[in-house]
């Protein structure tokens, strides 16, 4: 009889599971233990799938999906709630789920190779922890996430405030973009080209939100919508703007701002970041209001239409308020705080001749000759040792070097940073971090979870050739 590891290595049988399966219909008969046990049987399988991702007339595109979709199912589950989901893997690689943004058990946080070993295909993982925080998240693959993620491995993961705030409705906007082979409209399946590594990633050339080319929504005049947006792609910072929509910025990357922040100039979205928007309808009846992205040649294109009939019952509003706070958002101690510095180079057109692969001083063009085109303080790879070796509640400064003529959507796990500006000000909290080409940034935290945390690009084909490190928190 097959049999599958827990994540404590438990061996457990087919036949167990069925077993304890079959008391799913007692569930709401069973303490609150039992329940977050067999609740944890809710699969989350990682499958080929195909669907009509190109315009009609195109062939269906294979895709890699949880439970069979590009994007998988929204999980949203309520502020303190759990999160319970077994990984089946019927994928013929390894894989594992990173929840993105969560203050997470460090055990659940779901990198293959640091705080979990590969989900082997044909074998399972329980995912089971609580969500703190409220705000918008995405899980992804984080197992040759360059190809898994572009192959169509994410989803939304949503936690609700327990006061609701006071919108119509909301929508969940995932921006993503796939490189498919114009011919076949199959994914192209150069996942490691050099190009792709050493330039600004794996660009897509077909744009989407939440898989279609061609996003719409119909609205009514003063409506107020809630938009979580979400940047799913590999690579691509997408420039947003807003027409005939009027809009605050309320959270970036889940965490919610002192204020609503009135849109007025473009909103930048790296990949793996996040904003919510509060949003009314100011477009009049028989007009259509746009997310609008900046494509080829600066042009305004549609990336979510909203095309208006008939008015809200109600005019237009006065200002949203904040959204409650998260807990655990004061900021850190700069004065008190330890000081780590990460200088970024590599990459075509960069400045660096060598750099640390294997205990060895190695040139550029060996290193690019490993796949290896970046490096984190001259480390082309994961170190044994951590950037920081940090102490449970420290305060943390952390400098970013960007030398490299490209820019870098930096993501710590496990905690939320604040950008320190230059005069000492600091950002709201957020996960993940664009660094432009040239720039030095800081950012500080409080090194308040335990754990291995890593700390990467979010450029993905750029943290599978070198940009990548981590700390630890003890
Ligand atoms: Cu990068």
């Amino acid at each position: 009889m097959k049999s599958y590891p827990d994540h404590k290595g438990n061996r457990i049988s087919r036949r167990d599971l069925l077993q304890r399966g079959a008391s799913a219909g007692a569930l709401s008969l069973l303490p609150a233990g039992l329940r977050a046990a067999t609740e944890a049987r809710v699969p989350l399988t990682a499958r080929n799938a195909s669907f009509q991702l190109a315009p009609s007339g195109y062939a269906a595109t294979g895709i890699w999906g949880y439970d069979g979709g590009a994007p998988g199912p929204e999980i949203r589950v309520a502020q303190g709630g759990r999160v319970s989901r077994r990984l089946v893997n019927e994928l013929p690689q390894g894989t594992s789920v990173h929840w993105h943004g969560i203050r997470i058990d460090n055990a659940m946080d779901g990198v293959a190779g640091l705080t979990q070993q590969s989900v082997a295909p044909g074998d399972t993982f329980d995912y089971d922890f609580v969500v703190p925080d409220a705000g918008t998240y995405w899980y992804h693959s984080h197992d040759r996430s360059w190809e898994q993620v572009a192959r169509g491995l994410h989803g939304a993961l949503i936690v609700e405030e327990a006061e609701v705030p006071d919108v119509d409705r909301e929508e969940v906007l995932i921006l993503d973009d796939w490189l498919l082979n114009p011919e076949t409209a199959q994914i192209d399946d150069s996942f490691d080209h050099p190009m792709a590594m050493s330039h600004a990633g794996r660009i897509g050339n077909y744009v989407t939100t939440n898989a279609r080319f061609d996003f719409s929504r119909p609205v009514r005049r003063h409506e107020r919508l809630r938009l979580r947006l979400i940047n799913a792609s590999n690579a691509r910072i997408f420039t947003l703007q807003l027409n005939g929509l009027t809009g605050w910025t309320v959270a970036l990357d889940a965490m919610p701002l002192p204020a609503p922040v009135p849109v007025e100039q473009g909103l930048i979205l790296g990949p793996a970041q996040r904003v919510d928007l509060i949003v009314d309808i100011t477009a009049g009846e028989g007009e259509t209001a746009y997310l609008l992205r900046r494509g080829g040649d600066n042009r305004p294109v549609s990336q979510a239409a909203f095309p208006v009939s008939g008015s809200a019952s109600r005019a237009r509003r006065a200002p949203p308020a904040p959204l409650p706070p998260n807990p655990r958002m004061s900021a850190p101690d700069l004065a008190a705080a330890r000081r780590l510095r990460l200088v970024m180079a590599g990459g075509a057109m960069g400045r660096m001749d060598s750099a640390l692969l294997g205990g060895e001083r190695i040139g550029f063009r060996q290193l690019a000759a490993s796949g290896r085109f970046w490096a984190f303080n001259e480390m082309a790879e994961m170190t044994q040792e951590p950037l920081g070796d940090l102490s449970l509640g420290e305060p943390v400064r952390l400098q970013i070097v960007n030398d490299t003529v490209f820019p870098h959507a930096m993501h710590l796990h496990g905690m939320h940073f604040r950008q320190v500006r230059a005069d000492g000000a600091a950002s709201p909290m957020r996960d993940t971090l664009l660094v432009a080409a040239g720039e030095t940034r800081e950012i500080a935290f409080i090194a308040d979870n335990p754990g291995d945390w890593l700390f990467h690009c979010h450029m993905l084909s750029h943290a599978a050739s070198g940009m990548m490190t981590w700390v630890r928190v003890t």
